[in-house]
């Protein structure tokens, strides 16, 4: 096997429990008018037979037998309520028949209701007395493609791009559905396909023609495509390729001022083009003013004024204005980059339109292996936000280390701000109208997708979590591990905790108790250390750290006030989080009694010990696992044992250059 089924292998699964609805099993009634009834129809036969030999017969009608009846009732209150994305799945026995309902009031809810009774049964579970109900939690429950014009992939370590663009051929749009399939059966819902450092091009009318078709495979999966848009598109190309990204665009206008006349009359146009050919269309995501990316702020105008522009022109075509919070302007004076974000934006809330959203990364300086999460996050009552996460591991370890993304997602979530949960913050309507969660995918042309055999697993959880911020982590990790390799319950349970410490591990040896920022500054890989000083944290004789309380940047005064007495003081401030806010002397003494010296050096040798300790367990599993994939696995973990161990001497070296 080479991992490019994903967790949908459908690999057979033998037993009682599911023997006994066979029969039920063969026969699918599949109600008409459902629009997505081929999906449906192709994924249980693909299951089906995969898992229970069985070819399931699709019936028109319904005879006195046992059925899998797939039935949409538009009208039902009960079915209406849970919205035209839930479903409801039961078994019922009728005379000598067993019957199974997917109920639904929408043609998507369906879909994921068919994935759900799949689930169930690739994870064994028994099916004669089932009564589920699901509704997602979150709206917008996102992909961002990080995926660039010319196939690479920005802080992609999973090969090239699969929207080939020069080249969508056949075979290229099987693989698009494969992962509209993926990501159906996680509930993944809307995708960005292009990266956020936007090319202006990908707006061009052939670029849209490719899109459009792209799209006709997504939508009966129930996905729509939103695109990056790079806000200086109404001006010419550049002339000078190298710096396309950052100036010019694909227009004729000598301006991209959003009060502009001319401006906003190109944008119509453009947005009238596009639903034109994508009649479902979910609009624009916008980094503007951040790292060189053009902004409204380039002509005088406010983030305000940018987004709202956009936002009305696609409003009509009820399409929303995605406008991102990571803003690192070049021009900015605030010595802590931390701060700029919720500065810039905070003062906002309530002036943006209905339709905008602000898209919030979970951590206020950059995807960090472990940060305190944004302040904006519970500040912010009348604007609607989606969170930011990065399924890609950028700052942690690439497709290298095997790091399990869920536990840091959940830490996330459940961090309490202005007396509400994140997880609580995102997926309930207060005062606002819509909810979302954005993940950067960590998916690329690779056989197997993701690089590592174990980031599927980041992907997978995503988009759980995505559909339901409350679920436990575990069960998503035994779902997925039953669904990725066919091990027995220790196996699994042996590599559920591995998979579930590997976030805190990795982090004890490069964001060691919070300070961040320890990777080289181009690939955010290999050990740097230097360079990183004064910029992000100090260091020297005396201790290291960054001192953000109130007698230092004052940046912990963006939190409520509950969290900044927190964190001010060094009594109480949660050790994990220990050098991100202050400056600790080296023979401060933790909570376990030991100084901070020692606990780094503790914590570097834990998080080598927890790789052998990942090697020994994936050895011992040998005879479950298909060569392909035992081989692979192994080879990243050498590597990661190898690159781990030089990060772990350099850091030592370059504390003890600081220490007598
Ligand atoms: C940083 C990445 C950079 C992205 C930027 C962003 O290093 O490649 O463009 O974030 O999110 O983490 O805009």
């Amino acid at each position: 096997e080479n991992g490019y089924k994903l967790w949908l292998r459908y690999a057979p699964v033998a037993g009682k429990k599911i023997q006994e609805h066979e029969e039920t099993l063969s026969n699918i009634f599949i109600s008409s008018h459902v629009s997505t009834a081929g999906v449906i129809a192709e994924e249980l036969k693909k299951g089906l037979s995969g898992m229970l030999g069985i070819t399931p017969a699709i019936h028109q009608s319904k005879k006195d037998r046992s059925y899998l009846r797939i039935v949409k009732q538009p009208g039902s209150e009960h079915l209406k309520n849970l919205g035209k994305e839930g479903y409801t799945i039961k078994t019922i026995q009728q005379k000598n028949n067993k019957i199974i309902f997917i109920k639904s009031a929408g043609d998507a809810g369906l879909v994921y209701g068919t994935f759900h009774l799949l689930r169930l049964i690739q994870t064994q579970q028994p099916l004669h007395n089932i009564h589920i109900t699901e509704k997602p939690q979150i709206i917008f429950r996102m992909l961002n493609h990080w995926d660039n014009l010319d196939g690479s992939v920005e802080r992609g370590y999973s090969g090239a791009s699969i929207f080939t663009w020069n080249d969508l051929t056949k075979d290229n749009l099987q693989r698009i559905k494969d992962y509209a399939r993926a990501n159906a059966s996680i509930g993944i819902n809307a995708v960005v396909l292009n990266n956020v450092n936007a090319d202006p091009r990908i707006l061009r009318n052939d670029y849209l023609q490719k899109i459009a078709r792209v799209a006709d495979v997504l939508r009966p999966y129930n996905i729509r495509i939103f695109l990056s848009a790079n806000y200086a598109s109404p001006l010419p190309p550049s002339s000078t390729p190298d710096v396309i990204k950052k100036q010019g665009g694909i227009g004729n206008l000598a301006t991209a001022d959003p009060l502009n006349e001319q401006v906003q009359q190109w944008w119509k146009q453009k947005v009238d083009e596009i639903y034109r050919l994508i009649p479902d269309f979910g609009g624009f995501l916008v980094k503007a003013n951040s790292e060189g990316m053009p902004g409204p702020q380039d002509y005088g105008r406010s983030h305000v004024e940018g987004a709202n522009m956009l936002a009305r022109i696609l409003q009509p075509h009820n399409g929303i204005l995605i406008w991102r919070a990571f803003v690192y302007a070049h021009n900015n004076k605030e010595p802590d980059r931390v701060k700029q974000s919720y500065a810039e934006f905070q003062p906002l809330d309530g002036q943006f339109d209905q339709n905008v959203i602000l898209q919030v990364k979970n951590g206020p300086l950059d995807f960090q292996p472990l940060e305190p999460p944004h302040p904006l996050f519970g500040a912010l009552e009348k604007t609607n936000l989606f969170a930011e996460l990065q399924i890609t591991q950028e700052y942690l370890g690439h497709s290298t280390y095997l790091v399990y993304l869920a536990p840091m997602w959940k830490d996330f979530l459940n961090f309490e701000n202005h007396q509400q949960k994140i997880a609580h913050i995102i997926s309930k309507k207060k005062t606002v109208r819509i909810t979302g969660i954005a993940g950067v995918a960590n998916i690329g042309d690779d056989e197997n997708w993701t690089g590592h055999h174990f980031a599927q697993a980041n992907w997978y959880a995503y988009g759980r979590i995505a559909w339901n911020p409350d679920l436990l982590i575990d069960s998503i990790t035994n779902d997925w591990l039953k669904m990725t390799f066919s091990l027995d319950p220790s196996g699994n349970k042996k590599l559920l905790n591995i998979m579930n410490s590997s976030w805190m591990h990795f982090a004890d040896l490069q964001t060691p108790i919070g300070l961040p920022v320890t990777t080289d500054p181009g690939m955010h890989y290999y050990p740097a250390l230097k360079q990183r000083t004064n910029m992000y944290w100090k260091i020297n004789a005396k201790g290291i750290g960054y001192d953000r309380t109130a007698s230092g940047s004052g940046y912990a005064s963006q939190y409520d006030a509950v969290n900044e007495r927190l964190f001010n003081n060094i009594q109480t401030c949660p050790e994990k989080y220990l050098l991100f806010f202050h400056f600790v002397d080296w023979n401060y003494r933790l909570q376990n009694g030991k100084t901070l010296l020692e606990n780094l050096l503790q914590g570097f040798q834990q998080s080598i010990n927890s790789i052998d300790r990942l090697k020994f367990t994936w050895h011992s599993l040998k005879d479950q696992v298909d060569e392909q994939r035992y081989k692979e696995v192994q080879q990243k973990i050498d590597l990661q044992k190898k690159d781990a161990l030089e990060f772990k001497y350099y850091f030592v070296g370059f504390l003890h250059t600081f220490l007598q």
